[in-house]
């Protein structure tokens, strides 16, 4: 059975991208592959945030996950800072990868510009990541279109490795979905939706009140055009609430547009709106029974034990290929 994994950082509460960009494909997959999912907290001290509670928001993110409809029988669901392997062979995978790759990163670009202190970790940051991908030999990983530049060098570290002590690591693809690969802050339309944004009212979050996810829908930035039809460049809005319709209704661009010829914006709205509110409260009431319920610190003291079985066993083998003293 092919391995799938992903991981999202504990630093806040997610958004409806990461929902659309990472969980909801690991939900759909579930069926077909072996999956791992984990909470990327290592991942999350490379910016430093003030505030950051990394306790709550992992459990808070695993109640999540689960609220989403990832079935812990069928996934593996661990901590990344609990399993040390993943640091270890990082550092076995920076010495063979080359500064001038990481440099041309867009997230480390993006990240650091106009920064005098950024750290190291931000800057070697895709090399944990390709850590946590090959550790596993997994197969696929789902991810927005933003980290697809990091699992491809994921997949150049794993084939240099490979070329360089012969095969040890399955070389990763991502899984991108085809429609709201990306989805936009629905006031600044041409930047990412992202949890730690600024501005709280461009972002949908999943643990938003419906009232509020209402409000946020219809104040959404569009155009001065009247006519809902898909244009990424010139109406950034609008295109962005497509793909946030197509992805939760399962609907073709096409079909949304043909539905919606003659409808000014604001029926639009509002239709995306019941649908966004409609998926959002499912998931809040499952997500306040695994809160308060003790399923989760037995899932992760299960995927603890079990990950670091695996981990440790492909760190032994890199070391043994590598010639480590034994
Ligand atoms: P931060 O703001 O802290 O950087 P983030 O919101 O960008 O966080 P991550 O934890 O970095 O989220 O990402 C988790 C997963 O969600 C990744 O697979 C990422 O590609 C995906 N993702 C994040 N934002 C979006 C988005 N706006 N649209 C689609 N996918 C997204
Ligand atoms: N960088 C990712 C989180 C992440 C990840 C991974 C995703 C860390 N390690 C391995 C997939 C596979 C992010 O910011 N979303």
């Amino acid at each position: 059975m092919k391995r799938m994994l992903t991981g999202l950082q504990p630093t806040g509460v997610i958004t409806l991208g990461n929902y659309i960009g990472a969980i909801k494909q690991m939900v759909k997959y579930q069926d077909e592959y072996e999956s791992f999912l984990f909470v990327a907290d290592l991942h999350a001290i490379t910016v430093p945030k003030e505030g950051l509670n990394l306790k709550k928001n992992t459990k808070d993110l695993i109640a999540l996950y689960l609220a989403c409809g990832i079935d812990p029988k069928k996934n593996t669901i661990f901590v990344q800072s609990q399993n040390e392997y993943h640091t270890n062979l990082s550092w076995v995978l920076e010495c063979n990868t080359y500064f001038g790759e990481l440099s041309r990163m867009h997230q480390f670009k993006e990240k650091s510009k106009g920064k005098e202190n950024f750290t190291a970790g931000l800057f070697t940051y895709p090399v944990l990541m390709a850590s946590d991908i090959i550790i596993y030999d997994a197969d696929y990983v789902p991810v927005g279109v933003d980290q697809k530049q990091h699992v491809e060098i994921a997949r150049d570290v794993a084939q240099r490795f490979n070329n360089k002590y012969g095969d040890t690591f399955v070389v990763p693809e991502p899984v991108i979905s085809t429609t709201g690969t990306k989805i936009m802050d629905l006031l600044d339309p041409t930047k990412k939706m992202s949890k730690s944004s600024e501005n709280q009212n461009g972002v949908i979050r999943l643990l938003d009140e419906p009232e509020v996810i209402r409000k946020k829908i219809m104040r959404a930035t569009t155009d001065s055009e009247m006519e809902v039809r898909y244009d990424e460049e010139n109406k950034p809005g609008i295109s962005n609430l497509i793909n946030i319709y197509a992805s939760l209704t399962g609907k073709e661009i096409k079909e949304i547009e043909e539905e919606f010829a003659g409808s000014n914006y604001g029926t639009f709205k509002k239709a995306v709106a019941d649908v966004v509110v409609s998926e959002i409260e499912k998931i809040q009431e499952r997500y306040n029974k695994y809160l308060n319920g003790n399923e989760i610190d037995e899932i992760l003291r299960n995927g603890a034990n079990k990950t670091r079985l695996y981990a440790k066993a492909k760190y032994e083998a890199v070391k043994n290929k590598i010639g480590f003293y034994n």
